[in-house]
C-alpha cells in the first residue's frame, strides 16, 4: 500500500533509500524506517514517526553504513501509527518490511509466541519477520525461509527481508501488493513502484502474482507460485520522474487527465482484493466507525463537492445510510443539527482548503461520532486534523482545475461506500462482488474513453464561439454534469450551468436556443428513457444537442443532435467513466480559446484562504 524501497549495491545505499521513500511520499503514510547492513554484518536500522525528512535527518545525523538496505513509509493499518510499529520490523538477524495486510496474522501470532518469540510492536507485520527467523533455522538459503513464510501467509501483501548474517542479497514476495525490481550496473534495486527507482534505473522487471525472489548486486533470481525458476521480462521505462514535469503533454491538466487509469490503480491497489473491500486498508480505526454510521455528512469545495454530490447516491443507493453534501464555506457559518451516530467527511485535493478546514474544526466541537478526510495530500492539515484519512493516491495534481482528484475521490468513496454497505448487512457478498469487478474494470475503461480525445477535439470549436452552454444529467450523473459545467467555466470561462434534465422545464428551456449548447450526458439506466423525454424537450426547440450516450442507449444523430457512442460499462462506476470525456471536452474549448489552461485567471490550486 504506502512504500517500499530495496537495495544491493557496493556504495552505501541509506540515501538512495530515502530518497526512493520521497518519491513515494504522495500516496500517503505515518512513519517512515529504513534498515542497512554493511559488508560486516552491522545492521542500523532508524524509524521515525512523521514525514520522511525526519528519517532523512536522523540518518544524515549518524553514520548509517551499508550497501545492502530496505525501507518503508508506513500508513497503519494494524497498531497505531508509533516509531514502535514503523517498519523494518526484526526478529533475530532477519529485518523486515511489508505493504497490505496479513489476515491470519492472529493465529499466527499465538503459535509464534507459543514458539517463545517475543513481539515489540502491534503490526500484523511483525508475524512476518518472525516466520521468516523461524524457518530460515530449517531452510538451505533466505529464499527458501521466505517461500516457506509465503505460503503461511492469507491476504494481500508485498514483503521483503534481509538477513543480517548475509548481507549479499535480499529477498522479496509479492501476492496482491506490486512489487518491481529495477536492474543497475552491478547493484540492483526493488520498490512498490518504480517511481521510487527512477534516479538509480530504468530497466524494470514486475514481479507477479506469487512470484518470491533473492537479489544480489549481480543476479535477481525469480520463483513462481510453484517454486519454479521463471524468467520475467525486463523492460526500459520511459516515465518522467519529475511531477513537475509536462513530459509529452501540453498541459499539466491534459498529463493529469492522461494519467487518470494510473491514478485509479494506485488508489485501488492494497484496498480491494478480487472480490472484496479491504476495510482496514482504509484506516485503523474505519471498521469500528462505518459498522454504527447512521449518517454521513460530506463537506467540501469546488470539484470536491461535486463528487461529494455524485458519492452521495451511492451511500443511499447502495450502503443505506442517509447523506447530505454541504459547500464548507456555507457550513461553517450555519446552525446545523448533528444526526445521531453521524460521520462528518471532508473532501479535498490539497487538504489545506480553508474552508473546508474551518467547518471540520467547528464540527470537531459539535460532537460528530468521526472525522474522515478523503484527500490527495499526505500530511497536510485536514489529514493531521481528522480521526482518520483515506488518501487518495492520484499523485501530484498541479492544473488547477482539478482531473484526477475527482475521479480518485469518488473511486475511494464508493470503496467507503461498499465497506459500510457489507458491515451493516445492506450489501451481500455477491453485491460486493460485482462492484469491485466494476472498480477492477475501470482504469481499462477509462484508458478507453481516452481514446475519444480526437472526436471530442473536432466537438471544440461548436463551444468556443458561444458564451454559454447547458450540461444536463440526471441521477448520480447530474453531479457530472456539475463538474462538468464547472471544469468548463474555470478553464475556458464560458458560463456553463448544470441542470438535473427533470428540472429543465422549470425555468432553464426557456434559455434554449441555437446560441446555447446543450450536452447530456446518457449512460444506459434505469433514467434513460426519462433522459430521452429530455432531451425531445430540447430538440423540440431548435437546442444543439452534444449527446454522451451509452452504446445501447439508442439516440440517434441528426442535425441538432451529435451522438459520442460511449462503450458500455457498469452502472455503478459509470459516473466515474462519463467524467471523463467531460474533461477532454474543456480542455479542448480552452485550447481553442486560448486561455491558461493550467492557471486560469483568478483562481488558485490550494485554496488557503477563506
Ligand atoms: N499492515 C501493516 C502494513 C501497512 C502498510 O501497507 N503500510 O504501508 C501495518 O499496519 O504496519
Amino acid at each position: 500500500m504506502c512504500g517500499i524501497v530495496g537495495a544491493v549495491a557496493q556504495r552505501d545505499v541509506a540515501e538512495i533509500l530515502v530518497e526512493g521513500l520521497r518519491r513515494l511520499e504522495y500516496r500517503g503514510y505515518d512513519s517512515a524506517g529504513v534498515a542497512v547492513v554493511d559488508g560486516e554484518s552491522n545492521l542500523t536500522r532508524v524509524r521515525r514517526l512523521g514525514k520522511v525528512q525526519e528519517l532523512a535527518d536522523a540518518v544524515n545525523s549518524q553514520d548509517v553504513l551499508g550497501g545492502t538496505g530496505i525501507a518503508h513509509t508506513r500508513w497503519a493499518t494494524h497498531g497505531e501509527p508509533s516509531e514502535a510499529n514503523a517498519h523494518p520490523h526484526m526478529s533475530g538477524d532477519i529485518a523486515v518490511v511489508h505493504n497490505g495486510i496479513i489476515e491470519n496474522h492472529e493465529e499466527l501470532r499465538a503459535t509464534l509466541q507459543a514458539r517463545g518469540y517475543v513481539f515489540t510492536s502491534q503490526t500484523d507485520t511483525e508475524v512476518i519477520a518472525h516466520l521468516v527467523e523461524w524457518e530460515l533455522r530449517t531452510s538451505e538459503s533466505l529464499v527458501e525461509a521466505l517461500q516457506k513464510t509465503a505460503k503461511q501467509l492469507e491476504g494481500a501483501y508485498g514483503t521483503v527481508a534481509v538477513d543480517r548474517k548475509d548481507p549479499s542479497r535480499i529477498v522479496v514476495a509479492r501476492s496482491g501488493s506490486p512489487i518491481v525490481i529495477g536492474f543497475g550496473v552491478g547493484e540492483n534495486f526493488l520498490a512498490s513502484d518504480q517511481l521510487a527507482l527512477l534516479s538509480v534505473t530504468r530497466r524494470f522487471m514486475y514481479l507477479e502474482e506469487g512470484d518470491v525472489a533473492e537479489i544480489t548486486r549481480r543476479d535477481v533470481t525469480v520463483f513462481d507460485a510453484t517454486g519454479e525458476r521463471i524468467e520475467r521480462e525486463i523492460v526500459e521505462s520511459n516515465a518522467e520522474h519529475d511531477a513537475g514535469d509536462k513530459g509529452k503533454y501540453r498541459h499539466f491538466m491534459q498529463k493529469e487527465i492522461f494519467e487518470q487509469p494510473t491514478a485509479l490503480i494506485n488508489t485501488m491497489e492494497g484496498r480491494i482484493s478480487e472480490t472484496a473491500v479491504i476495510t482496514n486498508a482504509i484506516g485503523v480505526k474505519a471498521e469500528e466507525i462505518l459498522r454504527k454510521v447512521e449518517h454521513v455528512q460530506i463537506i467540501a469545495c469546488g470539484t470536491s463537492y461535486n463528487s461529494g454530490m455524485a458519492a452521495r447516491y451511492w451511500f443511499e443507493s447502495l450502503a443505506g445510510v442517509s447523506c447530505d453534501v454541504e459547500i464548507a464555506s456555507e457550513f461553517r457559518y450555519r446552525d446545523f443539527v448533528v444526526r445521531p451516530n453521524s460521520l462528518l467527511v471532508t473532501l479535498s485535493q490539497s487538504g489545506e482548503t480553508a474552508d473546508t478546514l474551518a467547518a471540520l474544526r467547528l464540527a470537531k466541537e459539535k460532537g460528530y461520532m468521526s472525522a474522515m478526510t478523503i484527500c490527495n495530500v499526505a500530511g497536510s492539515s485536514l489529514v493531521r486534523e481528522s480521526d482518520f484519512a483515506f488518501m487518495t493516491r492520484a499523485g501530484t495534481e498541479i492544473g488547477v482545475a482539478s482531473t484526477k482528484a475527482f475521479t480518485t475521490q469518488l473511486a475511494a468513496m464508493l470503496m467507503m461506500v461498499t465497506s459500510i454497505g457489507r458491515l451493516q448487512g445492506r450489501i451481500n457478498d455477491e453485491k460486493e462482488a460485482e462492484i469491485v469487478k466494476a472498480l477492477h474494470e475501470l482504469p481499462a475503461h477509462i484508458e478507453q474513453a481516452l481514446t475519444l480525445d480526437k472526436e471530442i477535439e473536432a466537438l471544440a470549436p461548436d463551444f468556443a464561439d458561444k458564451h454559454h452552454t447547458l450540461f444536463l444529467g440526471r441521477g448520480e450523473f447530474y453531479p457530472i454534469a456539475m463538474e462538468a459545467s464547472l471544469k468548463l467555466k474555470e478553464i475556458s470561462y464560458i458560463h456553463a450551468e448544470a441542470y438535473a434534465a427533470g428540472e429543465l422545464k422549470h425555468g432553464p428551456l426557456a434559455l434554449i436556443d441555437a446560441d446555447m449548447p446543450v450536452v447530456v450526458v446518457a449512460p444506459s439506466n434505469d433514467l434513460l428513457e426519462k433522459l430521452k423525454s429530455n432531451v425531445e424537450e430540447v430538440r423540440a426547440r431548435g437546442g444543439l444537442l452534444y449527446v454522451f450516450a451509452d452504446q445501447d442507449a439508442g439516440f440517434e444523430a441528426d442535425e441538432g443532435m451529435k451522438i459520442i457512442t460511449m462503450p458500455h460499462i457498469s452502472e455503478i462506476t459509470a459516473p466515474i467513466y462519463y467524467t471523463v470525456p467531460m474533461q477532454l471536452l474543456s480542455y479542448h474549448v480552452a485550447l481553442i480559446k486560448g486561455t491558461d489552461v493550467d492557471q486560469p485567471r483568478n483562481l488558485a490550486k490550494a485554496v488557503t484562504v477563506e
